[in-house]
């Protein structure tokens, strides 16, 4: 097992749409698990394989408090969608920023296991807010792209604040 190093916005490489997996190999069942232990390491529910620079559509998260409860999702879908919630996010590669995001309350999503099978279920509540999460880093998409443009000038402004402020250090 490996902690994986985090990508951090704005890095670019984060906008990438990820590729379908095509074959659940044995390097794709070792990665899922690195990528599970950097999401615990990190106090983390999801993490999207765009998020350690692997390029590959598939997902690990894990809702439950002891951290037993591991879900890996690859080629995950939404198929349906219903309702709206709003809900206070954070983001693994956005550090210290939380706002208010409004999705679908009830998804309809499929995926296939790291077995091959192809799994279809409904949710709602925070499994639904994550999955669409992690759908969205695979697709290249943040959740502070959700935010008035005035919340993300403010954003970058603190960002910039933040890296000067590194510089000086340095
Ligand atoms: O994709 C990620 O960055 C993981 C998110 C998943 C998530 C975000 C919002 C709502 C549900 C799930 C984090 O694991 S959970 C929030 C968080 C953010 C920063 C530090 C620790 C935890
Ligand atoms: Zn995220």
């Amino acid at each position: 097992m490996a902690k994986l190093e985090v990508l951090h916005f704005p890095d670019d490489r984060l906008r990438q749409k990820a590729l379908p997996v095509d074959n659940i190999t044995d390097e794709i069942k070792r990665i899922a698990e690195d990528m599970l232990e950097t999401m615990y390491d990190e106090g983390g529910i999801g993490l999207a394989a765009t998020q350690v620079n692997i390029q590959k559509r598939f997902v690990v998260i894990d809702l439950s408090e002891d951290k037993t409860e591991p879900l890996i999702l690859v080629n995950p879908e939404v198929m349906e969608k219903d309702g709206i919630e709003s809900m206070r996010e954070g983001c693994l590669s956005v550090p210290d920023y939380f706002d208010i995001v409004e999705r679908a309350e009830f998804i309809k999503f499929q995926y296939q296991t790291l077995d091959g099978e192809t799994v279809i279920e409904e949710t709602g509540g925070l499994l639904a807010v994550c999955v669409q999460h992690e759908i969205d880093h695979l697709n290249g998409k943040l959740f502070i792209d959700y935010l008035s443009p005035l919340k993300r000038q403010r954003l970058k402004k603190k960002l910039n604040k933040q890296e000067k402020l590194q510089h000086n250090v340095l």
